[in-house]
């Protein structure tokens, strides 16, 4: 896969994306991650790249300009145009589902917005997809950037490590992931769930499932509802 990331501050990327995971999956050609500044894209003498929105308001707006110079120039650089992405708090929230579709797709040109937002004629110009990764209010779009290169990445074939698998993930089957404990069995008068040592492996895995659905409907009420709206036998079985 390749990611074109378009941003006002490319040096933001540096540590996140040469670190872990998504060093390695450089390192081994599994994804191509290409920064470029939007700011080289500005024609002014001012590199100018926001302007004052129209019909008032307070803030300042995304040039349409520098960001379609700036999308076609690395669209010249691969075969693929790719799937354009505008991070914006407006946008579609990205969930475990969206971000395995996206796993999928060969380019992904990632547009990190700034100021209160993009000239619309970015995303409807562009054929882009606004995503979001939550609500709240973060100064950029790159932190967001990094959130969905690093969940995409990891579910490429051979970026995780033979010991890691995203199979039995939190969201990846719409539950929590049951409770891990390592060693010592007892640490300041804590002990590790007798159950977990017994051996019994068909026990365990009951016990981690009553956990799962346990701990999402204490803390994610929301996905528990969905869950159990998808899998009308698991609550049968619970209640027994
Ligand atoms: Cl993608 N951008 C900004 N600026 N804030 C956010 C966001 C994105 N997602 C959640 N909050």
């Amino acid at each position: 896969m390749r990611i074109d990331v378009l941003t006002l501050f490319p040096e933001m990327f540096g540590s996140p994306l040469s670190h872990s995971i998504l060093k390695r999956a450089q390192e081994q050609g599994i994804v191509e991650i290409v920064l470029s500044n939007i700011r080289n894209f500005a024609t002014d003498n001012y590199r100018k790249v926001d302007d004052k929105p129209y019909g008032g308001g307070p803030g300042m707006v995304m040039m349409p300009g520098p960001v379609f110079d700036c999308v076609e120039h690395v669209q010249t650089q691969a075969s693929e145009p790719g799937h354009v992405i505008l991070l914006t708090p407006q946008g579609i929230p990205l969930t475990q589902d969206k971000v395995v579709q996206l796993s999928r797709l060969g380019r992904l040109i990632l547009v990190a917005g700034r100021y209160e937002g993009f000239d619309e004629r970015i995303r409807t110009g562009l054929g882009a997809e606004a995503v979001s990764i939550g609500d709240y209010v973060l100064s950029g779009g790159e932190l967001a950037a990094m959130v969905l290169i690093d969940a995409v990445v990891r579910l490429l074939p051979g970026a995780l490590g033979d010991g890691d698998s995203a199979a039995d993930d939190s969201h990846s089957d719409g539950l929590l992931e049951y409770p891990h404990y390592t060693r010592p069995e007892e640490f300041r008068g804590m002990r590790v769930p007798a159950i977990l040592s017994g051996g019994d492996h068909g026990k365990i895995a009951q016990w981690r499932q009553e956990q799962r659905l346990e701990r999402t409907r204490l803390w994610r009420p929301d996905l528990y509802e969905k869950y159990l709206k998808n899998n009308p036998v698991q609550e049968k079985k619970k209640k027994s």
